[in-house]
């Protein structure tokens, strides 16, 4: 099973690349000389927003692009001294507010200008920001508010009708971005506030270990965890957005997440200002069309997205890439699921570029197992840990694995950006660390004799078949090498013979119709192209499958589907 996605080697495209040669990087590395790249090196003290826009004005260069917005209606530009002052300008608002260093101030809209510019004058004022995606309902948005003791909270007219005020006494002020913003108490206008304000202000100095950001994120049962990180992050965020995006002066970067997965956060925020780049974002939903325009209207050079997304643009077809200048495109990332190798392939054909994998997770904060463009490529594989982090597979028990041995994908204590509790949580918090010395990441993968890291799936997830384990992820990649197939989920279903057997639930292309003739095809060809063991039993087809915001198929709502249990927490299902 395990090396079926083994052999297929692509070459390193970049060797000049800013990781430069991987293994002397890695083993010459000390996070004390990143370090040094920010204010606490002087002063002892740091704000992230201080380091990630005001740094760059001090520096002279304040005129640069910082962010290229635009949406159906907007279309704005601003540069980093823009931000500063917008920045700064919110935060006297905040502070206007009784706002403070330690408190928990969420942010519930859409991706805009005003989004980016609260989310940094909340760090400048030391305060913590806790994002949550604008499709939350009204148990969701209640449920973090509560669990965080969020003081404050942004938000629109329209999304301010889900939240539930009465029920959330801790919540004393709101501000709220649009136009006909309603008069009641407690409620401030964000425009007239913002002209008032002054454009400038006293950054609250913090410590490496004072907070930064909550990110709630489910897990398989129980409410979700509010994930918190600390300031100490940006060092990590600053070297990975170097290393992993590569990123370079003249770089116009885009990230396609949203901040309230944190991708959309440390990638999307974080890491591109950290690193002085021109931040794209694009508000609106996906569609095909729309975001090869926007790499096309903005020359984007460096691209992160997922491989939801990546897969939607493959089934989207070739003839639309083909209306699109693409050719800026230098270096294109994934991350938050296994990236098939078939889009991998897909990529290389299409925009002649390889699309490097990433692996991290809300808990550790920024990236940790990745390609590097000066690093050969093994498409299904998420690569090699970045340079200060160690990885390993250990068992149960804490003992580290051979080669091709599955079992728990653990790191090693502490890298900079790790979480540092779980809000209200401390025993969840404590489950990550059971095994002494290591995080246990809840996944499964194993490790190759290159040291390149490979993703068999979450722990709970890994099928056991007639004593074989199996990675639903190698299967639903075959699956989606099949031309009838857009999307597959995998899962082991109970059989009281064979333990579990594999069933898929799958998606079909354009111009496909289920018939149980392409059920039989189908599973065939897994049969034939990876083994017999691995090809699905029982094969479902759906509209659509059941995901994540961030783009992730939910297993365990196939699960819950076909055990006919409750599914659960779904608040952070797509609609
Ligand atoms: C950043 C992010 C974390 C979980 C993680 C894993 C899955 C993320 C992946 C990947 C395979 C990759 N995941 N990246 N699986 N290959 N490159 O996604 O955070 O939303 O917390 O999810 O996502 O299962 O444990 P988060």
């Amino acid at each position: 099973m395990m090396n079926q996605l083994q052999g297929e080697v692509i070459a390193a495209v970049a060797p000049s690349s800013n990781l430069g040669d991987y293994e002397t990087t890695y083993n010459e590395f000390k996070w004390e000389d990143v370090e040094k790249e920010f204010s606490w090196s002087t002063t002892g003290r740091l704000n992230l927003a201080y380091e990630a826009i005001d740094r760059h004005v001090d520096a002279g260069r304040g005129g640069k692009t910082a962010l290229l917005y635009s949406d159906a209606e907007r279309d704005e530009s601003y540069t980093y001294e823009d931000l500063q002052l917008q920045s700064n300008k919110f935060a006297n608002v905040l502070r206007n507010l009784g706002v403070s260093k330690g408190d928990r101030v969420f942010v519930f809209m859409p991706r805009t200008p005003e989004l980016y510019v609260s989310i940094l004058g909340t760090i400048k004022v030391g305060a913590v920001v806790g994002p949550l995606f604008e499709a939350f309902m009204e148990t969701a948005v209640k449920d973090r508010l509560e669990d965080s003791g969020a003081v404050a909270l942004i938000t629109t007219p329209t999304l301010l009708a889900r939240v539930k005020r009465d029920e959330l006494p801790e919540l004393k002020n709101i501000i709220v971005v649009g136009n006909d913003v309603p008069t009641d108490d407690g409620l401030t206008d964000y425009r007239s506030a913002m002209s008032e304000a002054s454009s400038e202000t006293e950054i609250e100095w913090l410590e490496r270990e004072d907070g930064l950001i909550i990110h709630y994120t489910s897990g398989s049962t129980g409410k979700p965890k509010g994930v918190y990180h600390v300031q100490n992050n940006m060092i990590q965020h600053y070297y990975t957005g170097k290393v992993v995006l590569d990123l370079k002066e003249d770089d116009i970067y885009w990230c396609t997440a949203d901040p309230g997965w944190v991708t959309g956060t440390s990638y999307g925020i974080f890491a591109p200002w950290l690193n002085g780049a021109t931040n794209v974002v694009r508000g609106g939903r996906f569609s095909p069309a729309d975001w090869y325009q926007t790499i096309q209207k903005y020359g984007v050079t460096v691209w992160y997205s997922a491989p939801t997304a990546f897969r939607m643009l493959m089934g989207a077809g070739e003839d639309i890439i083909a209306q699109y200048d693409l050719s800026s495109l230098r270096h294109i990332l994934s991350v938050g699921e296994p990236l098939n190798p078939e889009v991998v392939r897909w990529g290389v054909k299409v925009y002649g570029q390889r699309i490097h994998d990433t692996w991290w997770m809300t808990e550790t904060g920024a990236q940790l197992i990745c390609n590097y463009p000066s690093l050969p490529m093994k498409p299904g594989s998420m690569g090699r840990p970045i340079p200060g982090v160690e990885a390993a597979i250990v068992d149960d028990n804490g003992k580290v694995l051979p080669p091709y041995r599955m079992g728990n994908l653990a790191i090693k204590t502490p890298w900079p950006s790790m979480m540092r509790k779980i809000w209200n949580n401390p025993t969840k918090y404590e489950e990550y660390f059971r095994i002494d010395g290591w995080y246990i990441s809840g996944d499964s993968a194993y490790q190759d004799e290159d040291g390149y890291f490979w993703f068999q799936g979450r722990i709970d997830d890994v099928i056991n078949s007639s004593g074989e384990r199996i990675g639903p992820f190698e299967v639903e990649s075959k699956l989606v090498e099949h031309p009838a197939v857009a999307e597959a989920g995998v899962i082991g279903k109970p059989d009281p013979t064979r333990g579990e057997i594999i069933k898929a639930f799958i998606s079909l292309r354009e111009g496909y119709e289920p018939s149980d003739e392409l059920k039989e095809e189908i599973a065939k060809f897994v049969k034939i192209g990876l083994s017999a063991h691995a090809a699905p039993r029982e094969i479902e087809f759906k509209d659509k499958l059941p995901k994540t915001r961030s783009g992730k198929i939910m297993r365990r709502v196939l699960k819950a589907w076909e055990l006919q249990l409750p599914v659960g927490d779904l608040s952070t299902i797509e609609d």
